[in-house]
Protein backbone atom coordinates (compact mmCIF):
# COMPACT_ATOMS: atom_id res chain seq x y z
CA UNK A 1 0.00 0.00 0.00
CA UNK A 2 1.31 3.42 -0.65
CA UNK A 3 1.75 6.12 1.94
CA UNK A 4 -1.10 8.14 0.16
CA UNK A 5 -3.59 5.54 0.34
CA UNK A 6 -2.79 4.39 3.56
CA UNK A 7 -3.07 8.26 5.03
CA UNK A 8 -6.53 7.94 3.58
CA UNK A 9 -7.75 5.32 6.21
CA UNK A 10 -11.12 6.43 7.64
CA UNK A 11 -10.37 5.23 11.49
CA UNK A 12 -8.04 7.92 12.54
CA UNK A 13 -7.07 11.89 11.27
CA UNK A 14 -5.66 11.52 7.97
CA UNK A 15 -2.64 12.67 6.86
CA UNK A 16 -2.93 13.08 3.09
CA UNK A 17 1.23 14.87 1.39
CA UNK A 18 1.00 16.16 -1.59
CA UNK A 19 2.95 15.14 -4.76
CA UNK A 20 6.02 16.70 -6.36
CA UNK A 21 8.11 14.60 -8.90
CA UNK A 22 6.46 11.25 -8.11
CA UNK A 23 7.51 11.82 -4.03
CA UNK A 24 4.66 12.34 -1.76
CA UNK A 25 5.57 14.97 0.70
CA UNK A 26 5.19 17.61 3.49
CA UNK A 27 5.33 21.18 2.61
CA UNK A 28 9.03 22.44 3.28
CA UNK A 29 7.70 24.99 5.95
CA UNK A 30 6.95 21.94 8.12
CA UNK A 31 3.12 24.11 7.91
CA UNK A 32 0.06 21.66 7.65
CA UNK A 33 -4.23 23.26 6.85
CA UNK A 34 -6.94 20.93 8.73
CA UNK A 35 -9.65 19.99 6.48
CA UNK A 36 -12.93 20.22 8.01
CA UNK A 37 -16.16 17.81 7.34
CA UNK A 38 -18.60 21.05 7.08
CA UNK A 39 -21.09 18.46 7.72
CA UNK A 40 -19.98 17.95 11.52
CA UNK A 41 -17.92 21.04 11.80
CA UNK A 42 -15.27 18.87 12.47
CA UNK A 43 -11.67 18.74 11.52
CA UNK A 44 -10.83 15.03 10.14
CA UNK A 45 -7.37 15.35 7.83
CA UNK A 46 -4.54 17.42 7.62
CA UNK A 47 -2.98 18.51 4.60
CA UNK A 48 0.52 20.52 3.47
CA UNK A 49 0.76 23.79 3.40
CA UNK A 50 2.71 24.17 0.31
CA UNK A 51 4.31 27.52 -0.61
CA UNK A 52 7.08 28.88 -3.18
CA UNK A 53 9.64 26.35 -2.20
CA UNK A 54 7.45 23.57 -3.23
CA UNK A 55 5.55 25.43 -5.93
CA UNK A 56 9.23 25.72 -6.86
CA UNK A 57 10.24 22.00 -6.88
CA UNK A 58 6.99 21.10 -8.04
CA UNK A 59 7.10 23.57 -12.13
CA UNK A 60 11.08 22.29 -11.42
CA UNK A 61 10.07 18.67 -11.83
CA UNK A 62 7.35 18.85 -14.25
CA UNK A 63 9.93 21.44 -16.71
CA UNK A 64 12.33 18.71 -16.50
CA UNK A 65 9.66 16.03 -17.44
CA UNK A 66 7.98 17.90 -19.94
CA UNK A 67 10.99 17.00 -22.27
CA UNK A 68 10.14 13.34 -22.67
CA UNK A 69 6.43 13.73 -22.00
CA UNK A 70 5.85 15.51 -25.27
CA UNK A 71 7.89 12.82 -27.38
CA UNK A 72 5.61 10.02 -25.98
CA UNK A 73 3.00 8.39 -28.52
CA UNK A 74 0.00 10.34 -28.29
CA UNK A 75 -1.79 6.82 -28.40
CA UNK A 76 0.40 5.76 -25.45
CA UNK A 77 -0.43 9.15 -23.56
CA UNK A 78 -4.00 7.97 -24.51
CA UNK A 79 -3.82 4.33 -23.28
CA UNK A 80 -2.49 5.96 -19.42
CA UNK A 81 -5.33 8.52 -19.82
CA UNK A 82 -7.57 5.57 -20.00
CA UNK A 83 -5.81 2.85 -17.60
CA UNK A 84 -6.63 6.12 -15.17
CA UNK A 85 -10.27 6.51 -16.09
CA UNK A 86 -10.04 2.35 -14.98
CA UNK A 87 -8.26 3.00 -11.72
CA UNK A 88 -10.73 5.70 -10.50
CA UNK A 89 -13.90 3.81 -11.48
CA UNK A 90 -12.24 1.00 -9.14
CA UNK A 91 -11.93 3.48 -6.17
CA UNK A 92 -15.08 5.10 -6.82
CA UNK A 93 -16.37 4.26 -3.53
CA UNK A 94 -13.32 5.28 -1.46
CA UNK A 95 -13.33 8.57 -3.75
CA UNK A 96 -16.86 9.27 -3.19
CA UNK A 97 -17.04 9.36 0.54
CA UNK A 98 -13.89 11.67 0.79
CA UNK A 99 -15.65 14.07 -1.47
CA UNK A 100 -18.73 13.98 0.32
CA UNK A 101 -16.73 14.36 4.16
CA UNK A 102 -14.28 16.85 2.59
CA UNK A 103 -16.76 19.01 0.37
CA UNK A 104 -20.68 18.55 2.07
CA UNK A 105 -21.72 17.29 -1.12
CA UNK A 106 -24.21 14.30 -0.41
CA UNK A 107 -22.76 11.36 -1.21
CA UNK A 108 -25.99 9.57 -2.78
CA UNK A 109 -26.86 12.63 -5.40
CA UNK A 110 -23.68 14.26 -6.02
CA UNK A 111 -20.26 12.55 -4.97
CA UNK A 112 -21.08 9.44 -6.30
CA UNK A 113 -21.87 10.99 -9.85
CA UNK A 114 -18.96 13.30 -9.65
CA UNK A 115 -16.87 10.60 -9.44
CA UNK A 116 -18.60 9.20 -12.90
CA UNK A 117 -17.65 12.13 -14.57
CA UNK A 118 -14.28 11.80 -13.55
CA UNK A 119 -14.34 8.64 -15.27
CA UNK A 120 -15.90 9.76 -18.29
CA UNK A 121 -13.54 12.43 -18.51
CA UNK A 122 -10.78 10.73 -18.63
CA UNK A 123 -12.05 8.23 -21.25
CA UNK A 124 -13.39 10.90 -23.24
CA UNK A 125 -9.89 12.38 -23.59
CA UNK A 126 -7.57 9.31 -23.71
CA UNK A 127 -9.69 8.62 -26.73
CA UNK A 128 -8.95 11.57 -28.38
CA UNK A 129 -5.31 11.17 -28.69
CA UNK A 130 -4.83 10.42 -32.18
CA UNK A 131 -6.85 13.91 -32.75
CA UNK A 132 -4.53 16.71 -32.33
CA UNK A 133 -4.22 17.08 -35.84
CA UNK A 134 -2.79 19.61 -38.07
CA UNK A 135 -3.76 20.84 -41.78
CA UNK A 136 -2.48 21.50 -45.10
CA UNK A 137 -2.53 24.89 -47.00
CA UNK A 138 -3.02 24.97 -50.39
CA UNK A 139 -0.98 27.60 -51.09
CA UNK A 140 0.69 26.97 -54.60
CA UNK A 141 2.06 23.99 -56.49
CA UNK A 142 5.83 24.23 -54.91
CA UNK A 143 4.77 25.29 -51.70
CA UNK A 144 4.56 22.28 -49.17
CA UNK A 145 2.44 24.04 -46.35
CA UNK A 146 1.27 22.75 -42.67
CA UNK A 147 0.01 22.95 -39.18
CA UNK A 148 0.86 20.75 -36.28
CA UNK A 149 -0.33 21.27 -33.19
CA UNK A 150 2.45 21.38 -30.43
CA UNK A 151 2.23 21.15 -26.49
CA UNK A 152 2.59 24.54 -24.44
CA UNK A 153 5.10 23.41 -21.83
CA UNK A 154 4.39 23.43 -18.08
CA UNK A 155 0.50 24.06 -17.35
CA UNK A 156 0.01 25.75 -13.99
CA UNK A 157 -3.61 24.81 -12.71
CA UNK A 158 -5.58 26.15 -9.89
CA UNK A 159 -9.12 24.71 -8.81
CA UNK A 160 -11.78 25.50 -6.30
CA UNK A 161 -13.45 22.84 -3.75
CA UNK A 162 -17.29 23.12 -5.11
CA UNK A 163 -16.84 19.83 -7.76
CA UNK A 164 -12.91 19.19 -7.09
CA UNK A 165 -12.67 15.53 -9.00
CA UNK A 166 -14.66 16.89 -11.69
CA UNK A 167 -13.03 20.19 -11.99
CA UNK A 168 -9.49 18.78 -11.95
CA UNK A 169 -10.23 15.90 -14.17
CA UNK A 170 -10.93 18.15 -17.02
CA UNK A 171 -7.74 20.26 -16.81
CA UNK A 172 -5.40 17.10 -15.65
CA UNK A 173 -6.78 14.82 -18.95
CA UNK A 174 -6.85 17.21 -21.87
CA UNK A 175 -3.39 18.80 -20.77
CA UNK A 176 -1.40 15.86 -20.46
CA UNK A 177 -3.34 13.93 -23.52
CA UNK A 178 -1.97 17.44 -25.69
CA UNK A 179 1.39 16.44 -23.86
CA UNK A 180 1.99 19.02 -21.37
CA UNK A 181 3.01 18.33 -17.89
CA UNK A 182 1.49 19.95 -14.96
CA UNK A 183 1.39 21.19 -11.75
CA UNK A 184 -2.15 21.70 -10.14
CA UNK A 185 -2.83 23.64 -6.97
CA UNK A 186 -6.07 22.14 -5.23
CA UNK A 187 -8.63 24.13 -2.96
CA UNK A 188 -7.53 24.44 0.51
CA UNK A 189 -11.56 23.59 1.52
CA UNK A 190 -11.39 20.27 -0.31
CA UNK A 191 -7.60 18.86 -1.60
CA UNK A 192 -8.43 15.22 -0.60
CA UNK A 193 -10.11 13.88 -3.62
CA UNK A 194 -7.58 15.10 -5.88
CA UNK A 195 -4.62 13.96 -4.02
CA UNK A 196 -6.44 10.69 -4.05
CA UNK A 197 -6.80 11.14 -7.87
CA UNK A 198 -3.08 12.30 -8.60
CA UNK A 199 -2.04 9.12 -5.99
CA UNK A 200 -4.13 7.20 -9.02
CA UNK A 201 -2.51 9.36 -12.12
CA UNK A 202 0.93 8.52 -10.38
CA UNK A 203 0.13 4.64 -10.63
CA UNK A 204 0.42 5.43 -14.87
CA UNK A 205 2.27 8.22 -15.19
CA UNK A 206 6.01 8.81 -14.99
CA UNK A 207 7.27 10.84 -12.32
CA UNK A 208 7.26 14.52 -13.15
CA UNK A 209 4.27 15.12 -15.80
CA UNK A 210 1.56 15.42 -12.87
CA UNK A 211 2.38 17.14 -9.87
CA UNK A 212 -0.40 18.17 -7.05
CA UNK A 213 -0.22 20.73 -4.51
CA UNK A 214 -1.87 22.03 -1.21
CA UNK A 215 -1.89 25.18 0.21
CA UNK A 216 -3.58 28.64 0.39
CA UNK A 217 -4.08 30.90 -2.93
CA UNK A 218 -1.69 33.80 -1.53
CA UNK A 219 0.68 31.14 -0.51
CA UNK A 220 0.50 28.61 -2.92
CA UNK A 221 -1.25 29.82 -5.81
CA UNK A 222 -0.03 32.80 -6.54
CA UNK A 223 3.58 31.96 -6.63
CA UNK A 224 2.70 28.68 -8.85
CA UNK A 225 0.68 31.66 -11.35
CA UNK A 226 4.25 33.80 -11.52
CA UNK A 227 6.89 30.86 -11.70
CA UNK A 228 8.63 32.12 -14.82
CA UNK A 229 8.62 28.41 -16.31
CA UNK A 230 5.39 28.09 -16.31
CA UNK A 231 3.58 28.60 -19.82
CA UNK A 232 0.06 28.41 -19.74
CA UNK A 233 -2.77 29.06 -16.59
CA UNK A 234 -5.56 27.29 -16.22
CA UNK A 235 -8.17 28.50 -13.56
CA UNK A 236 -11.88 27.84 -12.16
CA UNK A 237 -12.76 29.92 -9.27
CA UNK A 238 -13.77 33.05 -8.20
CA UNK A 239 -14.38 36.15 -10.72
CA UNK A 240 -12.22 38.37 -8.36
CA UNK A 241 -8.95 35.60 -8.24
CA UNK A 242 -9.78 34.85 -12.36
CA UNK A 243 -8.97 38.84 -13.35
CA UNK A 244 -5.60 38.23 -10.79
CA UNK A 245 -5.11 35.22 -12.63
CA UNK A 246 -5.57 37.45 -15.59
CA UNK A 247 -2.69 40.05 -14.56
CA UNK A 248 0.11 37.39 -13.89
CA UNK A 249 -1.05 36.14 -17.54
CA UNK A 250 -0.34 39.22 -19.16
CA UNK A 251 2.63 40.37 -17.38
CA UNK A 252 4.47 37.40 -19.45
CA UNK A 253 1.97 36.91 -22.21
CA UNK A 254 0.87 33.23 -21.13
CA UNK A 255 -2.28 32.13 -22.61
CA UNK A 256 -4.92 31.69 -20.13
CA UNK A 257 -8.09 29.77 -19.49
CA UNK A 258 -10.68 30.94 -16.74
CA UNK A 259 -13.76 29.43 -15.91
CA UNK A 260 -15.60 32.20 -13.44
CA UNK A 261 -18.72 32.82 -12.01
CA UNK A 262 -22.53 32.77 -12.81
CA UNK A 263 -25.70 34.17 -12.12
CA UNK A 264 -27.78 32.04 -15.27
CA UNK A 265 -30.74 32.50 -16.02
CA UNK A 266 -33.41 30.05 -16.32
CA UNK A 267 -36.03 31.11 -18.44
CA UNK A 268 -39.99 29.80 -18.41
CA UNK A 269 -42.55 30.32 -21.17
CA UNK A 270 -45.91 29.94 -20.29
CA UNK A 271 -46.89 26.92 -21.90
CA UNK A 272 -44.10 25.03 -19.86
CA UNK A 273 -46.31 24.72 -17.31
CA UNK A 274 -45.09 21.09 -16.36
CA UNK A 275 -43.87 19.05 -13.82
CA UNK A 276 -40.95 17.93 -15.43
CA UNK A 277 -40.19 21.59 -15.73
CA UNK A 278 -40.35 21.97 -12.14
CA UNK A 279 -38.11 18.99 -11.82
CA UNK A 280 -35.21 20.57 -14.06
CA UNK A 281 -35.60 23.88 -12.95
CA UNK A 282 -34.59 22.33 -9.71
CA UNK A 283 -31.72 20.61 -10.96
CA UNK A 284 -30.51 23.59 -12.96
CA UNK A 285 -30.40 25.12 -9.63
CA UNK A 286 -28.18 22.37 -8.27
CA UNK A 287 -30.36 22.86 -4.88
CA UNK A 288 -28.81 19.33 -4.25
CA UNK A 289 -25.38 20.74 -4.48
CA UNK A 290 -26.27 23.57 -1.86
CA UNK A 291 -26.41 25.57 -5.31
CA UNK A 292 -22.28 25.74 -5.11
CA UNK A 293 -22.25 25.64 -8.77
CA UNK A 294 -21.24 28.28 -11.54
CA UNK A 295 -24.13 26.94 -13.61
CA UNK A 296 -26.71 26.97 -11.18
CA UNK A 297 -29.79 28.65 -12.89
CA UNK A 298 -30.12 30.95 -9.93
CA UNK A 299 -32.72 33.94 -11.64
CA UNK A 300 -35.82 31.81 -12.70
CA UNK A 301 -37.56 34.35 -15.17
CA UNK A 302 -41.46 32.52 -14.93
CA UNK A 303 -43.98 34.25 -17.27
CA UNK A 304 -46.74 36.26 -15.48
CA UNK A 305 -49.41 33.56 -16.85
CA UNK A 306 -48.21 30.23 -14.91
CA UNK A 307 -46.08 32.76 -12.45
CA UNK A 308 -48.40 32.19 -8.46
CA UNK A 309 -49.43 28.00 -9.30
CA UNK A 310 -45.82 27.14 -10.71
CA UNK A 311 -43.96 28.69 -7.57
CA UNK A 312 -46.22 26.59 -5.12
CA UNK A 313 -45.43 23.25 -6.81
CA UNK A 314 -41.98 24.49 -7.50
CA UNK A 315 -41.57 24.93 -3.35
CA UNK A 316 -43.71 21.93 -2.51
CA UNK A 317 -41.62 19.54 -4.77
CA UNK A 318 -38.52 21.55 -3.70
CA UNK A 319 -39.22 20.90 0.12
CA UNK A 320 -39.66 16.84 -0.55
CA UNK A 321 -35.39 17.52 -0.95
CA UNK A 322 -34.07 16.14 2.35
CA UNK A 323 -31.09 17.72 4.19
CA UNK A 324 -28.60 16.18 6.12
CA UNK A 325 -25.33 14.06 7.11
CA UNK A 326 -23.49 14.04 3.70
CA UNK A 327 -22.29 10.70 4.15
CA UNK A 328 -26.13 9.58 4.76
CA UNK A 329 -27.52 7.52 1.81
CA UNK A 330 -30.83 9.30 3.13
CA UNK A 331 -29.66 13.04 2.59
CA UNK A 332 -30.28 14.74 -1.05
CA UNK A 333 -28.55 18.22 0.05
CA UNK A 334 -25.39 18.41 2.16
CA UNK A 335 -23.74 21.12 3.89
CA UNK A 336 -22.21 24.75 2.48
CA UNK A 337 -18.37 24.10 2.41
CA UNK A 338 -17.67 26.35 5.32
CA UNK A 339 -18.28 29.17 8.12
CA UNK A 340 -17.09 32.18 5.51
CA UNK A 341 -19.62 31.11 2.90
CA UNK A 342 -22.20 30.26 5.49
CA UNK A 343 -22.36 33.35 7.06
CA UNK A 344 -21.79 34.87 3.09
CA UNK A 345 -25.30 33.10 1.91
CA UNK A 346 -27.21 34.07 5.51
CA UNK A 347 -25.91 37.47 4.69
CA UNK A 348 -27.50 37.41 1.35
CA UNK A 349 -31.06 35.70 2.54
CA UNK A 350 -31.08 38.57 4.80
CA UNK A 351 -30.62 40.94 2.20
CA UNK A 352 -33.56 39.27 0.76
CA UNK A 353 -35.98 39.58 3.95
CA UNK A 354 -34.60 42.95 4.46
CA UNK A 355 -35.25 44.18 0.60
CA UNK A 356 -38.87 46.38 0.41
CA UNK A 357 -41.27 43.98 -1.35
CA UNK A 358 -39.04 40.89 -1.04
CA UNK A 359 -41.52 37.63 -0.35
CA UNK A 360 -39.62 34.29 1.16
CA UNK A 361 -41.69 31.74 -0.15
CA UNK A 362 -39.42 28.81 0.87
CA UNK A 363 -36.23 28.74 3.22
CA UNK A 364 -34.70 31.12 4.62
CA UNK A 365 -31.75 31.44 7.93
CA UNK A 366 -31.25 28.30 8.91
CA UNK A 367 -31.56 26.73 12.33
CA UNK A 368 -30.10 27.64 15.46
CA UNK A 369 -30.74 24.96 17.18
CA UNK A 370 -31.94 21.10 16.48
CA UNK A 371 -30.07 18.65 14.23
CA UNK A 372 -29.02 21.12 11.38
CA UNK A 373 -27.46 23.75 13.24
CA UNK A 374 -24.52 20.95 13.85
CA UNK A 375 -23.28 21.76 10.10
CA UNK A 376 -23.24 24.35 7.75
CA UNK A 377 -26.88 23.17 6.22
CA UNK A 378 -29.14 25.64 4.73
CA UNK A 379 -32.72 25.00 3.54
CA UNK A 380 -33.48 25.72 -0.28
CA UNK A 381 -34.28 29.41 0.28
CA UNK A 382 -36.07 31.51 -3.25
CA UNK A 383 -37.45 35.26 -2.91
CA UNK A 384 -41.00 35.45 -5.44
CA UNK A 385 -41.41 38.84 -6.55
CA UNK A 386 -38.52 39.61 -7.39
CA UNK A 387 -36.67 42.49 -9.42
CA UNK A 388 -33.47 41.83 -11.36
CA UNK A 389 -32.18 45.01 -9.63
CA UNK A 390 -31.87 43.47 -6.54
CA UNK A 391 -28.34 42.54 -5.01
CA UNK A 392 -29.93 38.98 -4.68
CA UNK A 393 -30.33 39.05 -8.91
CA UNK A 394 -26.74 40.70 -9.57
CA UNK A 395 -24.02 38.73 -7.26
CA UNK A 396 -23.12 35.10 -7.36
CA UNK A 397 -24.63 33.68 -4.13
CA UNK A 398 -23.29 30.06 -4.63
CA UNK A 399 -25.72 29.05 -2.01
CA UNK A 400 -29.58 27.65 -2.41
CA UNK A 401 -30.92 31.17 -3.14
CA UNK A 402 -33.64 31.22 -5.84
CA UNK A 403 -34.93 34.34 -7.29
CA UNK A 404 -38.32 34.34 -9.11
CA UNK A 405 -38.80 37.05 -11.15
CA UNK A 406 -41.89 37.49 -13.37
CA UNK A 407 -41.98 38.81 -17.01
CA UNK A 408 -44.55 39.17 -19.59
CA UNK A 409 -42.78 39.66 -23.30
CA UNK A 410 -39.59 37.54 -24.59
CA UNK A 411 -38.00 41.01 -25.71
CA UNK A 412 -37.78 42.06 -22.14
CA UNK A 413 -36.94 38.64 -21.07
CA UNK A 414 -34.13 38.14 -22.79
CA UNK A 415 -33.07 41.82 -22.36
CA UNK A 416 -33.13 41.14 -18.19
CA UNK A 417 -31.74 38.10 -18.53
CA UNK A 418 -28.69 39.59 -20.13
CA UNK A 419 -28.84 42.17 -17.81
CA UNK A 420 -25.60 41.29 -15.98
CA UNK A 421 -22.17 40.70 -16.19
CA UNK A 422 -21.87 36.98 -16.31
CA UNK A 423 -22.17 34.99 -19.07
CA UNK A 424 -22.09 31.29 -18.29
CA UNK A 425 -25.08 29.00 -18.47
CA UNK A 426 -28.82 29.65 -19.72
CA UNK A 427 -31.80 27.25 -19.03
CA UNK A 428 -34.69 28.02 -21.90
CA UNK A 429 -38.28 25.69 -20.96
CA UNK A 430 -40.89 25.90 -23.78
CA UNK A 431 -42.37 23.45 -26.42
CA UNK A 432 -42.09 26.11 -29.30
CA UNK A 433 -38.69 25.68 -31.39
CA UNK A 434 -39.33 28.84 -32.81
CA UNK A 435 -39.38 30.30 -29.29
CA UNK A 436 -36.49 28.01 -27.83
CA UNK A 437 -34.46 28.56 -30.48
CA UNK A 438 -34.19 32.65 -30.54
CA UNK A 439 -33.93 32.48 -26.76
CA UNK A 440 -31.10 30.42 -27.54
CA UNK A 441 -29.32 32.84 -30.18
CA UNK A 442 -30.17 35.81 -28.46
CA UNK A 443 -29.06 34.48 -24.37
CA UNK A 444 -25.91 35.87 -23.94
CA UNK A 445 -24.25 32.73 -22.90
CA UNK A 446 -21.74 30.08 -23.65
CA UNK A 447 -23.72 27.23 -22.34
CA UNK A 448 -27.11 26.71 -22.95
CA UNK A 449 -29.56 23.90 -22.22
CA UNK A 450 -33.18 24.07 -23.53
CA UNK A 451 -35.53 21.95 -21.96
CA UNK A 452 -33.07 20.27 -19.30
CA UNK A 453 -31.27 21.46 -16.12
CA UNK A 454 -28.38 18.66 -15.90
CA UNK A 455 -24.90 19.48 -15.76
CA UNK A 456 -21.83 19.71 -18.21
CA UNK A 457 -20.87 16.17 -20.58
CA UNK A 458 -18.00 14.98 -21.90
CA UNK A 459 -18.20 16.48 -25.62
CA UNK A 460 -20.28 19.98 -24.61
CA UNK A 461 -17.80 22.88 -25.37
CA UNK A 462 -18.09 24.48 -21.75
CA UNK A 463 -17.04 27.95 -20.89
CA UNK A 464 -18.54 31.60 -20.51
CA UNK A 465 -19.32 34.66 -22.47
CA UNK A 466 -18.07 37.82 -20.59
CA UNK A 467 -16.88 37.82 -17.58
CA UNK A 468 -17.47 34.27 -16.86
CA UNK A 469 -14.54 33.20 -18.34
CA UNK A 470 -12.01 32.95 -21.29
CA UNK A 471 -11.35 29.79 -23.04
CA UNK A 472 -13.97 26.26 -23.37
CA UNK A 473 -13.52 23.28 -21.36
CA UNK A 474 -15.20 19.36 -21.64
CA UNK A 475 -14.65 19.39 -25.74
CA UNK A 476 -11.92 18.25 -28.55
CA UNK A 477 -11.49 21.89 -29.49
CA UNK A 478 -11.48 22.85 -26.31
CA UNK A 479 -8.13 20.78 -25.75
CA UNK A 480 -6.96 22.01 -29.17
CA UNK A 481 -7.30 25.48 -28.38
CA UNK A 482 -6.65 25.32 -24.79
CA UNK A 483 -3.66 23.15 -24.70
CA UNK A 484 -1.92 23.23 -27.94
CA UNK A 485 0.07 25.82 -29.65
CA UNK A 486 0.09 25.60 -33.59
CA UNK A 487 3.36 25.98 -35.51
CA UNK A 488 2.79 26.58 -39.81
CA UNK A 489 6.03 25.06 -41.17
CA UNK A 490 6.36 25.79 -45.14
CA UNK A 491 8.88 24.32 -47.54
CA UNK A 492 9.70 25.49 -50.92
CA UNK A 493 9.64 22.58 -53.08
CA UNK A 494 11.24 24.47 -56.16
CA UNK A 495 15.15 24.45 -54.08
O1 LIG B 1 -12.96 31.17 -4.47
P1 LIG B 1 -11.49 31.58 -4.95
P2 LIG B 1 -13.48 30.92 -2.98
C1 LIG B 1 -17.00 32.03 -6.32
C2 LIG B 1 -18.26 31.95 -5.49
C3 LIG B 1 -17.74 31.92 -4.09
C4 LIG B 1 -16.53 32.82 -4.18
C5 LIG B 1 -15.46 32.59 -3.14
O2 LIG B 1 -19.03 33.11 -5.70
O3 LIG B 1 -18.64 32.42 -3.18
O4 LIG B 1 -16.01 32.56 -5.47
O5 LIG B 1 -15.02 31.25 -3.16
C6 LIG B 1 -7.24 29.94 -5.25
N1 LIG B 1 -3.66 33.42 -6.42
N2 LIG B 1 -16.58 30.76 -6.83
O6 LIG B 1 -12.89 31.88 -2.02
O7 LIG B 1 -10.89 32.48 -3.94
C7 LIG B 1 -7.85 29.27 -4.07
O8 LIG B 1 -6.85 28.82 -3.19
C8 LIG B 1 -3.80 32.16 -6.85
C9 LIG B 1 -17.07 30.39 -8.11
O9 LIG B 1 -13.26 29.51 -2.68
O10 LIG B 1 -11.61 32.05 -6.35
C10 LIG B 1 -8.65 28.15 -4.73
O11 LIG B 1 -7.76 27.08 -5.04
N3 LIG B 1 -4.80 31.37 -6.46
C11 LIG B 1 -16.37 29.25 -8.69
C12 LIG B 1 -9.13 28.81 -6.01
O12 LIG B 1 -8.27 29.92 -6.23
C13 LIG B 1 -5.71 31.86 -5.60
C14 LIG B 1 -15.87 28.21 -7.81
C15 LIG B 1 -10.57 29.32 -5.95
O13 LIG B 1 -10.71 30.19 -4.87
C16 LIG B 1 -5.62 33.18 -5.11
C17 LIG B 1 -15.37 28.71 -6.56
C18 LIG B 1 -4.52 33.97 -5.55
N4 LIG B 1 -4.36 35.23 -5.15
C19 LIG B 1 -15.76 29.94 -6.12
N5 LIG B 1 -6.65 33.39 -4.27
C20 LIG B 1 -16.98 28.71 -9.94
N6 LIG B 1 -17.38 29.59 -10.82
O14 LIG B 1 -17.07 27.53 -10.13
C21 LIG B 1 -7.36 32.25 -4.23
N7 LIG B 1 -6.80 31.31 -5.03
Amino acid sequence: MTQAAKTTAETELRRQPMLIGGQWVWAASGKTIAIENPGRRQAFAEVPRGGEADVDRAVGTALAAFSTWRKVQPRERGLMLLRIADDIDRRSEELARTIAEETGNALRTQARPEVQIAVAMFRYFGGLAGEMKGETLPLGHDLLSFTQREPLGVVAAVIPWNAPLMLASVKIAPALCAGNTMVMKTAEDAPLAVLMLAEICQNHLPPGVLNMLSGTGPECGAPLLHHPAVAKLSFTGSTAVGKLVMEAAAKRVLPVSLELGGKSPSIVYPDADEDWVIDGIIAAMRFTRQSQSCTAGSRLFLHRKIYDGFLERLVAKTSQLRIGDPLDEASDIGAIINERQFTKVCGYVQDGLDQPGSRLVMGGLPDKEGPLSQGYFMRPTAFAQADNDWRLAREEIFGPVLVAIPWEDEETVIRMANDTHYGLAAYIWTHDLGRAMRAARDVEAGWVQVNQGIGQLPGQSYGGYKQSGLGREFSLAAMLDSYTQVKNITVNLAR
